[in-house]
C-alpha cells in the first residue's frame, strides 16, 4: 500500500499504525492531531528542498530536462480545460503529470461533487433537488490578474453546452461558484479583464467577458426561425467577485474567442460568421470576417445613462453593439476590424500592444494594433482597417497563438500539423513595405492537428519563453493502441533557443482545449481547511449525534483517523436524513471518505473540511458506512453502522 507513496506519507502511515494500536482506547484522537511530525514534516521538508532549489537546481529548458526526479517538484503549474469531460485539470510542468482534476459543471464520484449538498448548491438543482445539468464542455480557462500577472486568486472556465461560467478558488483548488448566462447558446470564449478601464486604483480583475458563438432568435421562444435579422449573439460581462451578470451587448454575427487588453480598455472577440448566416453555406460566403472590439468604458457609461434594454425574462441590461448602431467613432461602443474569412483564436501579446487573430481558412495571422483601435474611438484614425499592422503568411490552418516575451509569436497550424514561430516586428516591417523580409523563424512538426498552444506565462506581462505546450487533437500511432478511442497528445516544447525543441509527449484523456502555465510561486494553495469555512461544521466529537424534527433527521458526525463519531446511529424508514461530516484531522493529506451502501453515497472530507448529504431512508437493514480513502493502518476498520429497524 504505502510502498509507492512518498517518504512523508510512508512515515505517516508507519507512525499512524503505532498510534492506532496504542490508542485504540482513546480512539487514536490525540495521536493523530498532535502528529505534526512525520506527514507534515516529511512533506514540507521535500517541498522546502525543492522550492529552495527552484528553477536553479532543477534546470528548466534544454531538451531532456523534463524529468522531475523523486524529491523534486515541477517548476510550473498548468491549468487545463478538459473539453467534454466537463472539468479542469491541474498539470505539473514540465513533467506533464496530472496532479488533480477539479470538477465543476459535472458530477465527480471521487470527491462526491454533485452529491454533497454544498456542491449541488454550486452546480444548481431542479425543484426536485436533482442536478439541473450533468454534462458540460469546457474549452477555455484563464486566471485572475493583478498588475498584469496572475494573482493566484481565481480561475474561470466556460461550459459551451449549457452556457455556464465556473470559478475556481486557486487556494483550495475547488469550484466555488457557477453562473448561468441568460439568453445565450454556445458560450465559447472567455477572458478576464486585467484592470479597470477607468479607475487606475483597480489594477486587478473585476470582470470576466464571455462570448456567445451560436446565434439564436432573441428571445429564443420558437419564433422567427428563418429570419436571420432576428438572430443575434450576446457578449456578456460577469462580475469577477459576485459572479453576477453585469451587462450584455447585442451584436451581429458570432463570438469565437475573447481577448482583453492589459490597459483594461478593450475586449474583443473574433468572428467567423459576420454574414449572420443561419446555415453553413451562408456562414462561408464573406471573404473577410472580423475581430469585434468593445469599448468597455463607453459600454458601462451607456448603461449608466439608461441606454440599455432587456431580453425576455432576464433583468440584465443589454446595450446595442450591432454594426448599424455604431458607425460614428465618437459614440461607438464597438467596432469591427476585418480579418480573413472564418478566423479562429485571438490572443493578446504580452507587451500589451497587439491582438493577433489566426486565419484558420486563410494561411495568415492578422496583427491588430490596439492603440490604433483606441485612436479610431477617439476620432483620430479615419479608417479602422488601418489598425491592421501585419498579415504574415505562416502556413495552413492557423488556430491559436502564444508568445515568448522576446517578440516572437508561435501559432498552431491545424492542417500542416506544425507550430510556426514568427517574429511580430518583422511581420509589421514587412507589411509596412519591406517585402524581402521573412517573419517565419522556425517550424516544428507536431503530432497531429494542434489546437491550442500556450507558453509559460504568455498571457501575462511576464511571458518568460521557457516552455510551450501544444494540445494535439490526434495522437494516431503515438501511443499503445487502446481500442478505437485514442488519447490526445499534449506535447511540451523547449522554446528557450532559436529553434523549438520537442521535449516530451504526454498522453491525455480527450479532450483538452486551452490551458495556462505559470511558475509555481504565483499561487499558494492551502492544504488544510479552516473549520469556520463551513457554517455547519461539527467542531468537536462532543458536538456529534442525532437530532430529529418529525421525519427530518440530522446526523452530525466527525472523523478522526481511524474512526467516525458516532460509530453508529439509528433512523427509521421514511426519514429524510441530512448527514453532516467534519473531518477533524488536521494533518496534511489526511483525507477520509464516507460511503454508504444502497444509498448511493460517497464523498471525501479533507482535513478540517465539512460536507453534508441528504437522502431518504427507504429500506430497513444494517448499512455499514465506511471510509473509502486510505487514511491509516486501521483504514479498513474505519466503519460504522446505520441501523434502520424493521
Ligand atoms: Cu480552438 Cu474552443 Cu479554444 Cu478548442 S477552441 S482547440
Ligand atoms: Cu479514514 Cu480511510
Ligand atoms: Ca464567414
Amino acid at each position: 500500500m504505502g510502498a509507492a507513496s512518498g517518504l512523508g506519507r510512508r512515515r505517516f502511515l508507519h507512525s499512524a499504525a503505532a498510534v492506532g494500536v496504542s490508542a485504540v482506547g482513546a480512539m487514536g484522537l490525540a495521536g493523530c492531531n498532535e502528529n505534526k511530525g512525520p506527514a507534515g514534516g516529511g512533506a514540507s521538508g521535500a517541498g522546502a528542498a525543492a522550492s529552495g532549489g527552484g528553477s536553479g537546481e532543477h534546470k528548466v529548458g534544454g531538451a531532456g530536462s523534463v524529468e522531475v526526479k523523486p524529491g523534486q517538484l515541477d517548476t510550473h503549474y498548468g491549468l487545463w480545460s478538459s473539453g467534454h469531460t466537463g472539468d479542469a485539470r491541474v498539470i505539473g510542468i514540465p513533467s506533464g503529470r496530472e496532479l488533480l482534476r477539479i470538477p465543476c459543471f459535472v458530477p465527480d464520484a471521487l470527491i462526491g461533487w454533485g452529491l454533497t449538498n454544498e456542491s449541488k448548491a454550486v452546480m444548481g438543482t431542479k425543484a426536485d433537488g436533482s442536478l439541473e445539468y450533468t454534462v458540460a464542455d469546457t474549452h477555455h480557462i484563464h486566471a485572475s490578474y493583478k498588475d498584469g500577472i496572475y494573482d493566484g486568486k481565481y480561475a474561470w472556465i466556460n461550459d459551451k453546452i449549457n452556457a455556464r461560467l465556473a470559478r475556481f478558488r486557486l487556494d483550495y483548488m475547488v469550484c466555488d461558484k457557477i453562473t448561468k448566462i441568460p439568453n445565450i447558446q454556445g458560450f465559447h470564449g472567455i477572458f478576464p479583464d486585467k484592470r479597470d478601464p477607468v479607475d487606475p486604483a483597480i489594477n486587478y480583475t473585476t470582470r470576466v467577458f464571455c462570448g456567445q458563438e451560436f446565434h439564436v432568435p432573441m428571445p429564443n421562444k420558437g419564433k422567427d426561425l428563418e429570419d436571420p435579422t432576428k438572430y443575434h449573439c450576446l457578449f456578456t460581462c460577469v462580475d469577477a467577485e459576485t459572479m453576477d451578470v453585469r451587462w450584455q451587448a447585442r451584436i451581429d454575427g458570432n463570438c469565437d474567442l475573447v481577448a482583453t487588453s492589459f490597459d483594461g480598455k478593450l475586449a474583443a472577440s473574433n468572428q467567423y460568421n459576420t454574414e449572420n448566416g443561419v446555415h453553413f453555406a451562408e456562414m462561408m460566403s464573406a471573404e473577410r470576417d472580423a475581430c469585434l472590439f468593445f469599448n468597455i468604458a463607453r459600454i458601462e457609461q451607456a448603461i449608466k445613462d439608461g441606454k440599455a434594454t432587456t431580453i425576455g425574462d432576464s433583468k440584465v441590461p443589454v446595450v446595442d453593439c450591432t454594426v448599424e448602431a455604431n458607425k460614428d467613432p465618437k459614440t461607438a461602443l464597438s467596432v469591427r476590424v476585418s480579418v480573413p474569412k472564418n478566423p479562429h483564436g485571438v490572443n493578446a501579446t504580452p507587451d500589451g500592444k497587439y491582438f493577433i487573430c489566426s486565419g484558420k481558412l486563410s494561411p495568415t495571422a492578422t496583427v491588430i494594433e490596439l492603440q490604433k483601435v483606441l485612436d479610431w474611438f477617439d476620432g483620430k484614425l479615419d479608417d479602422i482597417e488601418k489598425a491592421i499592422v501585419a498579415e504574415p503568411e505562416i502556413g495552413l490552418g492557423p488556430l491559436h497563438t502564444t508568445f515568448d516575451g522576446r517578440g516572437n509569436a508561435y501559432t498552431t497550424l491545424f492542417l500542416d500539423s506544425q507550430v510556426v514561430k514568427w517574429n511580430i516586428d518583422t511581420a509589421i516591417k514587412k507589411h509596412a513595405g519591406d517585402k524581402a523580409l521573412n517573419p517565419v523563424v522556425d517550424r516544428l512538426d507536431v503530432m497531429y492537428q494542434p489546437g491550442h498552444i500556450n507558453a509559460t506565462q504568455a498571457e501575462t506581462i511576464e511571458a518568460d519563453g521557457v516552455w510551450m505546450a501544444v494540445g494535439n487533437k490526434f495522437s494516431k500511432d503515438r501511443f499503445l493502441p487502446v481500442g478505437p478511442m485514442h488519447p490526445e497528445n499534449d506535447q511540451l516544447v523547449d522554446i528557450t533557443g532559436d529553434k523549438m525543441i520537442l521535449a516530451h509527449d504526454n498522453a491525455v484523456r480527450p479532450e483538452p482545449h486551452d490551458f495556462v502555465i505559470f511558475k509555481r510561486d504565483w499561487i499558494h494553495t492551502k492544504q488544510v481547511y479552516a473549520l469556520d469555512d463551513s457554517p455547519i461544521a461539527v467542531k468537536e466529537p462532543k458536538a456529534t449525534g442525532v437530532t430529529r424534527e418529525g421525519k427530518k433527521v440530522t446526523v452530525r458526525m466527525a472523523s478522526i483517523a481511524p474512526t467516525y463519531y458516532p460509530i453508529e446511529f439509528n433512523v427509521k424508514v421514511g426519514d429524510e436524513v441530512t448527514l453532516i461530516l467534519t473531518n477533524l484531522d488536521k494533518v496534511e493529506d489526511l483525507t477520509h471518505g464516507f460511503a454508504l451502501p444502497e444509498y448511493n453515497v460517497q464523498f471525501l472530507v479533507n482535513p478540517l473540511e465539512t460536507k453534508s448529504v441528504t437522502f431518504k431512508i427507504d429500506k430497513p437493514g444494517v448499512f455499514w458506512f465506511y471510509c473509502t480513502n486510505f487514511c491509516h493502518a486501521l483504514h479498513l476498520e474505519m466503519r460504522g453502522r446505520m441501523i434502520v429497524e424493521a
